[in-house]
Formats: structure tokens, C-alpha cells, sequence
């Protein structure tokens, strides 16, 4: 047996488990527990609690060390070898936020492991929900930090994104309008990351440069607390946030907690974590500037590496750090996977394949028939929700399987326009890249080569792989990760894609249509 890692990720919908023998190359063990089903006194669906705003998204923070205790004692009888694990790191849903009161140092100390972590963590929740990113009540919030700030270009310039509903600091600044009492009781304020990072270590674990950068509150370019940014958002802001740190970036042996009650080695250790779209870039194998990923998945996003920072002026997309030190970008679609069920389930299509050949069936362009399937608020571009459709009949069931994709994918190219990349090849993963009619679409529209890659658990794989780029660096072995990611991230063979030039001719005309009925939409919003 060679160096094992652990790298979990807590999601939106599941907690993930992925342990990884670094020598040889090789993922050994993944588990999954979902919070809906094995969980259900939280009473979420879809790991969101109810609530009878449609624009408050919020969860439990002690649905997720709930989880966290279910997972280990899952390791546990299935005979992980716990007791090898060599380092501990994880990602969490970007954005999120727990708010915590003074007493959460002292219980992080002494975590007992004869209770369970949610009865351990009993006493220390200054707010008993967590806004998570799925929130979009914060419109009034963003608008007045971004007025502070000097408007969308500097916002964006100086924390790596214009302000956005979901992002930490307007959920921050919502909570000290709505909550000034509670506000004030919070000492300590954690993203989902630094809060599961911190029950592993037994102390507050700092927030790390990818997820940090999803707050509106660092400094993208220096990678510290922006002051403004701070005083824009709350009043003593300052006292309530932790360090920031690199990922990876080892916080010291793991609570005892975790090797009493589940046999970890008292000598592994607990590292920092990031977000989920930054240790997916790892999980992917995005180690290179130029880089390009599409997920397709619950939200679809679009990602990339760069060496620069380099922000968007129209305050669209997001420069965050990326767990190998330069920048990442991302563009967040939350009707991704969202809308296509929305639209199987109007037509009653039994199942994906058929709704692919549904796809195949119709041509390229949809004879102009174009469909804007926001049946959330859209984050890009910004909307309320509302479904339209132009020059397309809502009875013709095929044309509007094409219409909801091919909207993503335009959508996609005409946001992903300040990024100023032009990919060798765009990697897709999630649960659309299965099907080759969809990935013709879209490498059609990107008029670019697309491959399938194929990495289940790719966040809790890219946790896994900093891990041990942490243990490595700490170990001062000058880890290189070239290196490390080698034989984890492989392409799916026979899964490339050309575009096809006339097709692709068709989606350079559409995509001007496409952008006007857009515009016509959100005019008219
Ligand atoms: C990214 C975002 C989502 C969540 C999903 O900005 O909001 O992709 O990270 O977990």
C-alpha cells in the first residue's frame, strides 16, 4: 500500500468521500452520503431547507457535520484504512456561510468524541441556517456594497467578481440588517469549507484563496482582506473572519475526535480547504494556464486556469485562486441540469437516451426557434425567474429539447467572451456529457474540439490530490503537481468531438439572435 489521502466535499446535496493511494495512481475507496435520504430529521430536499421565499436558500450546518459523522462511521465498517491516511482536506459548496458565537473555540478544542459532532456543536450557532449559494435575496444588499465599491468594474477589479446575491458579503451584510442582535453574537464567521475544515483540526480553520475569493470581501490581487470591501459590507467584520490561507496549507494534526471515535492516525494531518469548483480544477487535471472545463451538473459551469488575474468588466463571470497557486475563472449557469429535468419532466420523456436522440432528431440551429429556460433566477445573465420562448412552438417536443441545450451553449459562449481564450480543447464532465448528441451541440456552438472526461467525484478527487500536495510541501519534498495528478484525470477514450464547420457557421449567426432575445427579455423584466 502506498501514501493514502482522504479529500471529502460537501456539498450542495451529499457529503463525498474519496481516499487515494498516491503511488500507485489510484482512487481506492469513494462513498457518498446524501443529506435528503440518510438525514431526513434536517427535513431538506435536495440538501435545502424549505422556506416560502423562493429566493432564501438555506441549509443546516448541523446537517454537514451530521453528515461528517455518518461518513467517518461509514469508512469505519467498511474498513477504510483509516489508521494510513497520511492527510485530511476537502471543498465545500462556494459561498455558503456559518455564523458562530465565542464559544465555538473552546468547543472545537475539546470536541468529545462520545457525543456526536452535532450534540458537541450544541451551544455554538449564532444563526441557526446557513444562506448557501442557491440564495438570490440579497439583490438590495449587492447594489449598495457595489455603490460603495465605485460600481461593477472596480467591484469586480478589487475582490474578483462584481457583487453577487449568493456570495458571502451580501449575505453578510443582509444578516447584520435583518439580524443586528445575532450579527453581533457572531464571533466567528466560517464558508462551508473553513467550517467542516475546522471540526478536522479542532480550531478555526482559515478560508483559502479559492473560496475566499467567492465572498466579495478579498482582495483578488493580494490576496488579503479589502478593507472597503469589509466596512462596506458589516461593522466589525474584521474581528469575525479568519485568516486566509493557501489550500492544502497543513493546519496541524486532526482532532482527536475523529481518532478516537473513528481510528484516524493521531499523526495525520488536517489541511485547509477551498470550494468545489477550485478543487475541481485539480480533479480535472486543469494545472495549466489556458485551460478550459465545462460541468455539467446541478448549475452548469464554465472554468479555466490563468497564470494572470484578469477580471471581468461586465461583472459577469469570477476570477478566484486556484488551488495551484495562479487564477481560476468561472461562470455559474444555475439552470443547468435544473432546467433539462424541468423540461423532461413538461414532456414526459422516459429517461436521457431518448431524450438525446430527441436532440438528434432536430437540426442544428433549431430553425431559429430559441429558448431562455430560467426556471430559477438566472445568475448569468442576471434575471428573475421567467421561461420564454421565441419563434418556438411549446407542443413541439423535440425542437424544444434541442432549444433548452442549445441556449445553455450559447449562453455559455457569449458569456465566457472576456475570459479571451481559445481552448485546444474544452473538457466536459457531469451528467449531460454522457450523451454525444449534447456534446455535438455544444462543440457546435463553442465551434471547438470537446472531450468527455471522466472523473466521478471530481471535487472530492481534486480534495483528495491537495492532500497530498499539502503533506508533500509540508514534508518538503517540493511537490510538483504534474506529478501528482498523473494517472487520476484521464480523458474518456473515443469520446472526442469535432465540431462540424457548417453547423458551427449556424451558431455564429444564432448566437447574435440568441443575444437579442435575451436583451429582449431582460428588458422586459
Ligand atoms: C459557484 C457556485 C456553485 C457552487 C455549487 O460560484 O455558486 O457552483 O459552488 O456547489
Amino acid at each position: 500500500m502506498g501514501k493514502l489521502f482522504l479529500g471529502l466535499d460537501s456539498s450542495t446535496q451529499s457529503l463525498s468521500a474519496v481516499v487515494i493511494d498516491l503511488d500507485a495512481g489510484k482512487v481506492i475507496y469513494e462513498n457518498s452520503v446524501n443529506f435528503d435520504a440518510a438525514l431526513p430529521q434536517f427535513k431538506t430536499k435536495n440538501g435545502v431547507l424549505p422556506n416560502r421565499d423562493p429566493l432564501v436558500k438555506h441549509s443546516s450546518p448541523l446537517l454537514w457535520a451530521a453528515a461528517l459523522d455518518l461518513l467517518f462511521a461509514q469508512m469505519k465498517k467498511d474498513k477504510v484504512a483509516l489508521g494510513k491516511i497520511l492527510a485530511v482536506s476537502g471543498c465545500g459548496q462556494q459561498h455558503g456561510s456559518v455564523y458562530l458565537n465565542e464559544k465555538i473555540t473552546e468547543v472545537l478544542a475539546a470536541l468529545d468524541p462520545k457525543k456526536s459532532l452535532v450534540e458537541n456543536l450544541g451551544g455554538v450557532l449564532a444563526r441557526k441556517t446557513s444562506p448557501i449559494w442557491m440564495d438570490s435575496s440579497t439583490t438590495k444588499e449587492c447594489a449598495e456594497i457595489r455603490k460603495k465599491l465605485g460600481g461593477i468594474k472596480f467591484t469586480a477589479s478589487r475582490t474578483g467578481s462584481d457583487t453577487f446575491e449568493r456570495f458571502t458579503g451580501p449575505q453578510v451584510r443582509k444578516f447584520y440588517k435583518t439580524e443586528p442582535k445575532a450579527y453581533e453574537k457572531t464571533a466567528s464567521i466560517a464558508l462551508v469549507s473553513s467550517f467542516m475544515a475546522s471540526l478536522l483540526a479542532g480550531k478555526i480553520a482559515p478560508i483559502d484563496f479559492g473560496d475566499g475569493a467567492g465572498m466579495n470581501l478579498m482582495d483578488i490581487r493580494r490576496k488579503n482582506w479589502n478593507h472597503d470591501a469589509l466596512k462596506a459590507t458589516a461593522p466589525s467584520l474584521v474581528k469575525k473572519l479568519p485568516l486566509l490561507a493557501p489550500s492544502g496549507h497543513v493546519l496541524g494534526p486532526v482532532s482527536s475526535y475523529f481518532v478516537t471515535k473513528y481510528g484516524l492516525n493521531p499523526e495525520a494531518l488536517a489541511t485547509v480547504w477551498t470550494g468545489d469548483n477550485p478543487a475541481s480544477v485539480i480533479g480535472l487535471g486543469l494545472i495549466k494556464p489556458g485551460q478550459v472545463a465545462i460541468s455539467l451538473g446541478t448549475s452548469d459551469t464554465f472554468f479555466g486556469t490563468m497564470e494572470h488575474c484578469h477580471t471581468d468588466e461586465n461583472g459577469e463571470g469570477h476570477v478566484f485562486g486556484s488551488p495551484t497557486g495562479g487564477y481560476m475563472t468561472l461562470i455559474c449557469f444555475k439552470n443547468g441540469s435544473l432546467a433539462r429535468e424541468k423540461i423532461r419532466e413538461q414532456y414526459k420523456i422516459a429517461d436521457w437516451k431518448k431524450f438525446g436522440e430527441l436532440v438528434a432528431s432536430t437540426p442544428p440551429g433549431n430553425n431559429d426557434g430559441i429558448l431562455l429556460p430560467w426556471f430559477e433566477a438566472e445568475i448569468v445573465p442576471r434575471s428573475k425567474p421567467g421561461v420564454r420562448r421565441f419563434n418556438l412552438d411549446e407542443k413541439n417536443v423535440a425542437a424544444n429539447c434541442r432549444a433548452v441545450f442549445e441556449a445553455q451553449m450559447l449562453s455559455m459562449r457569449l458569456h465566457s467572451q472576456w475570459m479571451q481564450v481559445a481552448p485546444e480543447k474544452i473538457l466536459v464532465t457531469g451528467g449531460a456529457a454522457n450523451d454525444r448528441a449534447l456534446l455535438q451541440v455544444l462543440a457546435d456552438v463553442m465551434n471547438c474540439r470537446v472531450q468527455r472526461i471522466e472523473v466521478s467525484k471530481g471535487a472530492a478527487l481534486g480534495a483528495a490530490l491537495q492532500a497530498a500536495h499539502g503533506w508533500l510541501a509540508a514534508a518538503d519534498k517540493n511537490p510538483k503537481w504534474e506529478k501528482i495528478i498523473a494517472g487520476f484525470t484521464k480523458s474518456v477514450a473515443g469520446s472526442e468531438i469535432l465540431p462540424d464547420k457548417k453547423s458551427a457557421k449556424i451558431y455564429d449567426k444564432l448566437v447574435e439572435k440568441y443575444a437579442a432575445c435575451e436583451g429582449d427579455a431582460l428588458d422586459a423584466i
